[in-house]
């Protein structure tokens, strides 16, 4: 098929999952278009079945908000017409499933049908779409969009309780590519990180106030008391500054490195023991999973989608989230002994193979049939 995909083109789950599934279904022979304002971080290859088209926002003095959505329905209106573009499978509602609804209007005026999947991934949800200024058109794209997807579960329990939905949600959960991890890294360059008597522990996040910044340094700093130990902190945010100085407070600095934002995750994972994901809500935990793949053990809150990733006892541990202690303590029992973390890791592992894409994309594929079969 020809598939246009809206998505965030930065470091963002949404934005990750987008491109991953993108280039899967390039690889799998359909045609695909990327569009949005940027590059995606993830896609470094394009070709005969893989498009970039940047959606381009004039700047005029009279806008105080330049309308972003309208540049991406007329960029989606052109690009549907210029690639014959049989379905639009937007990412993240705000402001995508809007503005895919209005191209998918203006398109049928000119006796185009062309569905539109809209996949719900979090916060578009839980944080930014309830806010009562944009609710109404959430609310009203999810409902016209022609297939809703949620990544899990909880994130459709969420969408239900918070808006008035008429469609069927489907819940396609996220995945990761199993394949890239046959082999591990053999450049895997533990050495630089860490002495090889200290356990290292990564946080890997956009460092927003959700995802509980400080609650990742206090339990590191309760753990380093205990056993030799580095924190590894990768991402970009407005939580960070704070971070940094938290670590200053708490005379931890020098076991701590901010690396910034990475295309290259794995490469730290692979010699991470343990991966921090304290966050206040999270609609599935995309970095647990690719830390979990890469045989790393989690701890983590127990909310939203998180508990259908983590699972307790076998590829870490769940605690009440801002339960400092009980992370702390939960990370003291899997680093404290070999035997116990080389179990957990191994956990870790088996537990993300579940979320292999050959699992998933067919979910993705058989929706997009009978959403094109039945425009
Ligand atoms: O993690 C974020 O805050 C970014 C956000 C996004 O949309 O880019 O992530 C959301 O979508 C990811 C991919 O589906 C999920 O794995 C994250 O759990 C979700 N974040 C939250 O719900 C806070």
């Amino acid at each position: 098929m020809k598939i246009a995909i809206v998505c965030y083109p930065t470091f963002g789950g949404s934005g990750v999952v987008a491109t991953e599934l993108g280039i899967a279904l390039a690889e799998r022979g359909h045609e695909i278009h990327f569009i949005t304002y940027k590059q995606p971080v993830r896609l470094e290859l394009l070709g005969n079945n893989i498009h970039f088209h940047e959606v381009h926002v004039p700047e005029y003095p009279l806008f105080h908000y330049q309308p972003y959505e309208l540049a991406l329905s007329s960029k989606l209106v052109d690009t549907v017409r210029l690639y014959d573009i049989e379905l639009l499978h937007v990412h993240y509602a705000i402001p995508h499933a809007y503005a895919g609804y209005m191209a998918k209007k203006m398109l049928q005026e000119e006796g185009i049908f062309i569905p539109m999947i809209t996949t719900l991934h979090g916060t578009d949800i839980t944080l930014v779409g309830k806010h009562p200024f944009y609710k109404p058109a959430v609310n009203f794209s999810i409902n016209m969009s022609d297939v809703v997807t949620s990544v899990s579960e909880a994130l459709k329990q969420s969408t239900l309780e918070i808006f008035d939905i008429k469609k069927e949600i489907e819940v396609v959960p996220n995945f990761i590519d199993i394949s890239k991890y046959s082999q591990e890294y053999t450049d895997c360059q533990r050495s630089l990180m860490a002495n090889d008597d200290e356990r290292i522990i990564t946080h890997i996040s956009n460092f927003r106030k959700v995802k509980r910044i400080p609650d990742v340094i206090k339990v590191f700093y309760k753990v380093q008391k205990e056993i030799p130990a580095k924190l590894i902190m990768v991402g970009e945010g407005p939580e960070k500054e704070y971070a940094e100085q938290l670590c200053d407070e708490l005379k931890i600095k020098e076991k701590v490195l901010f690396l910034g934002n990475s295309t290259e995750i794995d490469r730290i994972l692979c010699f991470s023991d343990l991966f921090l994901l304290p966050s206040e809500s999270e609609s599935f935990g995309l970095a647990a999973l690719e830390a979990m793949i890469n045989k790393v053990a989690v701890v983590s809150s127990n909310v939203g989608g998180i508990p259908e990733v983590n699972k307790e006892g076998i590829s870490g541990f769940l605690t009440e989230v801002g339960d400092v202690e009980g992370m702390a303590s939960k990370a003291l029992k899997i680093l404290g002994d070999d035997a116990e973390l080389e179990k957990f890791k191994e956990n870790a592992f088996k537990t993300a193979t579940k979320f292999d894409i050959v699992h998933i994309l067919p979910l993705y594929e058989e929706i997009y049939e009978k959403a094109y079969k039945s425009r």
